[in-house]
Order: C-alpha cells, then structure tokens, then sequence
C-alpha cells in the first residue's frame, strides 16, 4: 500500500520556540499568504539539500519575524534594503543561497532604488517579492502595486489615478533590465497556481546554487484582513481583480533561451596580492603591526559638517593601516553639509572587528558644543575626551575620564588655516593614545591631501599640537567614579 506522509519541513523549526515556547502556529492571519509562501520556500530548500547554506533577509512588514520560522541564516533587515544587504552577503559569503523576501511596501515603495540596482548589476541572489497590493503590517494602506479603485485606508474612495499614480509592475519594471536571469509572476489563487509558484521558487533558488545569477519571483498573494475579505474571497479576488493588473506568467528564463548567462563578465576578485600592489605595500608591512595598541580603540570624531571630521576618520584610519592594524571607518552626516553635525567612527585593532559601530568610545574628539553635549555620557569610563576648546565653553562634566581641552580653533587660526584644528586635537590624540605616530601622521597627511600646497600647514599643525601636549597640558587627572546615588552613572546612561 502506499503511503503518502505529509510532514513540514526541516528548514521550519518544529516550532516555533523564538515566538513563543513551544508554539506551533505563525502569527500570520488565517488565510494570509507569506505562511504559503514560506512553506514553498522551506520545501525548496529541504530538496535543494541547501538549509545549512541559506541566509534569509527578512523585510520590515508582515514577514519581519520570517525568523522565528526559518531553521536557516537570518538577517533582519532596514526597511526596503535586503536587496542590498544580500549584495553584500553574497560578494562576501561564496558558498551562501541568500534569500531577499520583501513586500510591495518595502521593495516597491521605500526600496524601490535598492532592487532595481541589484537586479541591475545582476546580483546572483533570489528574491521572493510578496505583492497583496497593500501594506499590511501598519494596516492597510495603499501600497505602490495597489491596483485602481482598490479600497485602502489612506484611500478609502479608491485609489484614482490622477492623484495616487498608477499600479507599478514590478516584474516588468525589472524585466526592463539586462541582468537578471529570471523573472516570474506567480499567483496563489488556487491550488493549481500555488503548484507553478512551487515551481518558480524551486528555479530561481536552483538558478542560485547553480550560479546562473539574479532571479525574482512576484507573487501575487492574499491579505484577508486588510482585503476585508473572507480567505476563500481574497483568493477570488486575486483572480478577478489583480490577476488582470498583474499578469502571472514567466517574463524571462535565460537559462533557456539563447542568452548563456556562463559567458556573462564578472568582476574580477582582488587577490590579497592585487591591493597590496595597488597600496604599494609589501605583506610584512600590511600584516606586522608597528605600533603597540594598549588597548583597541574604538573613536568617535564629532563636530560641524564643514570642520572636516569625517576627513579625520579617514586620516586616523589611514594611519592605522599604515601601522599594520587593522581598522574601520564609518560616517554619519548631518542634515546639512555645511552647519550640521556629522561624525564619524573609527575602530582600530590588532585583531579583528566585529561591528564599525561604536556605540561606547574609549575616545571621543569633539570639535563644538553639541558633540561634547551628545557624546560625552557614552564615552566607556576611564576613556579619553579631546575638546576644541575654542568653540566649547565648557568643561567636560565627567570625573571618570581624562579630559584635554585643546583650544584648536585658536591655534589653527594662529597658523592660518582654521581647517587644520582638527590635525592639532588628532595630534594631541595620537600622542595620548600612542595608537598612531607622529611620523605616520606625516607620512599619510600628504597622501590623503588632494591639495598639496595644504602639506606645509598641516605638518606646522602637528607641531602646534605636539608643542601643547609636550608643555605639559596633557589632560585632567583620572579621578575615581562619582558613588551612585539612585540608578547609573551618566557613563552608564545607553548611547544617543
Ligand atoms: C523606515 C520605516 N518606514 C516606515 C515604517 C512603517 N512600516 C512598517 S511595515 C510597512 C509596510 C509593509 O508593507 P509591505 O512591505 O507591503 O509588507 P506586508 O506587511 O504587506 O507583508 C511600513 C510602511 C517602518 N517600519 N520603517
Ligand atoms: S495583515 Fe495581511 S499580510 Fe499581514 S499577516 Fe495579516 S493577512 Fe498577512
């Protein structure tokens, strides 16, 4: 006799412990799409003999706690951007099946910009677009792929076309691109139609593993709750309302046709041997470090856009990697260019780091008032703080950090160039921290100026700054904590 046993599958946790201990059910709505699709996806993986391969970016939406189910890699995403974030994965991860799975709110409304550039540059990732023509997770608004007429609450006479546009196709839009390999509209009105999504999901994950390049598939896939509808109702309604807005249908398979995606060009890797041709180093000189680090320093360089802290980054980076440690820098920009604040994180390392974030700094440069007053809570006791304090008419507050009020505005205007104050607090840093030499600070700062008249000035900067610390003028005195009187310290308060 045969036996047919239906069991779910490996890729899905048997259940789903991370929603809540021992759950067995999805927090999706009765009859709603992503759970269909998801176990589409979980089968594929499980035949493909891919689950220990697989990372899943999840989208902001309904399917944000994709996680809780998939028995596989998982990243959770920013709203719109797991095309990206799986770009990145796959140029770094060889041997990784990424998944980007997205709504029509996230990939056709705010990450618009981010899946047309994947599928631009062919990215070799799969995508898995949910489009129930509507935002589901916020509760019903109008999405870019709601059709005309269609009831939503930000257009509860319909959507009209002269004031909301037009439904956007997104597998055509995507068809309008030479890279991507593979291209289907799929739909889950039916049984039947559920069958052929089974096979376009299969395809454009095989296409993965096989190397073929950018696959996606649109399905069209029902949201009862925000439809207003009954289950079996939502699923009448992709047929008869958006299955003629939407064509399903396959719009590009070039693993048949004539197109042979093997021939396609594809950047060449940079060999470890390659960038040190282009940095002009030798091995020994990458790889041995020249400097000992007391401990691993993690800056932050705070100021107005315009005083050149982003720039700083860059150069205390530089150095760091001129001295054979390892390093990271990574901007955040103000509103504005000019007038605004930015700053910048620079983590520097004898071994490897985990995360360009730094959220606590053992450092912190703040270049005007506003970074001190944003920052200086954060900084890890026993850190170090470096005020310009030509434009911080303060001190700084904490008594559990060396604090070295520098006033570098005045000093660099003394020189001639206010720009180069951030050169004279980098200095008094370096000769604090010992993180970077001076001589390297000399050697790099030509090579990082576009300007090279500018070399003069900055070098006369790093003389003005060693000629402060070398007076004596280096820091407060460490003192010990204040006691605590009711909850944390301010060094304890969480990051701004
Ligand atoms: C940056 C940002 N903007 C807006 C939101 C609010 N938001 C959460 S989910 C969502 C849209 C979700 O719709 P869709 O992508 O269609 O997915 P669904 O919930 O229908 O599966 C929006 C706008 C957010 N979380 N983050
Ligand atoms: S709101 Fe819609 S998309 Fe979200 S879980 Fe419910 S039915 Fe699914």
């Amino acid at each position: 006799m045969l036996t047919i046993k239906h069991q779910k599958a490996r890729s899905l946790y048997p259940t789903f412990d991370r929603k809540a201990p021992g759950a067995e059910t999805s927090h999706y709505c009765p009859g709603c799409g992503h759970g269909t699709v998801h176990n589409l996806i979980a089968e594929a993986i499980d035949d493909l003999g891919i689950q220990d391969r697989v990372i899943f970016c999840s989208p902001v939406g309904c399917s944000v706690f994709a996680y809780y189910y998939f028995d596989v890699g998982n990243i959770q995403c920013a709203h719109g951007r797991a095309p990206a974030i799986a770009s990145a994965i796959r140029r770094t991860r060889d041997d990784a099946v990424v998944i980007s799975y997205q709504g029509d709110g996230d990939l056709a409304g705010i990450g618009m910009s981010q899946i047309v550039h994947a599928a631009n540059r062919g990215e070799n990732i799969t995508v898995f677009f949910i489009n129930n023509a509507i935002y589901g997770m916020t509760g019903g608004q109008m999405a870019p792929t709601t059709i005309l007429s269609q009831k939503t609450v930000t257009t509860p006479h319909g959507r009209h076309a002269d004031s909301e546009g037009f439904p956007i196709g997104v597998a055509e839009i995507i068809n309008s691109l030479q890279a991507p390999v593979f291209i289907e509209r799929v739909s889950l009105a039916d049984a039947k139609k559920v069958m052929k999504a089974r096979m376009a999901i299969r395809k454009a994950l095989r296409n993965q593993v096989e190397r073929k390049g950018f696959s996606l598939v649109e399905v069209l896939s029902p949201c009862p709750v925000n439809w207003k509808m009954t289950p079996v109702a939502a699923r009448k309604w992709i047929e008869e309302a958006l299955e003629p807005v939407f064509p399903v249908g396959n719009l590009r398979d070039l693993a048949k046709g004539p197109f042979d995606p093997a021939d396609r060009k594809r950047p060449a890797k940079l060999s470890d041997r390659k960038i040190l041709d282009i940095l002009g180093a030798s091995e020994e000189e990458i790889h041995t470090p020249t400097v000992e680090l007391a401990e691993e320093q993690n800056v932050k360089i705070a100021g107005f856009g315009g005083q050149g802290v982003l720039s700083t980054g860059i150069l205390l980076a530089n150095c760091a990697i001129a001295e054979g440690l390892r390093t990271t820098w990574l901007p955040s920009y103000g509103a504005e260019m000019r007038g605004g604040t930015a700053n910048a994180s620079v983590n520097i390392s004898a071994g490897p780091i985990g995360s360009p974030i730094v959220a606590r700094p053992n450092a912190l440069i703040a270049m005007n008032l506003p970074s001190l007053d944003a920052f200086e809570d954060t900084v890890k006791p026993g850190g170090r703080i470096y005020v310009n304090s030509s434009l911080v008419p303060r001190q700084v507050r904490r008594t559990d950090v060396r604090a070295f009020h520098v006033p570098v505005t005045d000093m660099a205007n003394t020189i001639g160039a206010a720009q180069i104050a951030n050169v004279i607090l980098l200095t008094v840093y370096a000769l604090d921290t010992g993180a970077i030499t001076l001589e390297t600070l000399r050697r790099v700062i030509p090579l990082s100026l576009k300007r090279k008249n500018l070399v003069d000035i900055n070098m006369r900067a790093i003389d003005a700054g060693s000629e402060w610390y070398r007076q004596g003028q280096h820091g407060s005195p460490l003192q010990p904590p204040a006691p605590q009187k009711n909850g944390p310290s301010s060094a304890d308060l969480p990051q701004r």
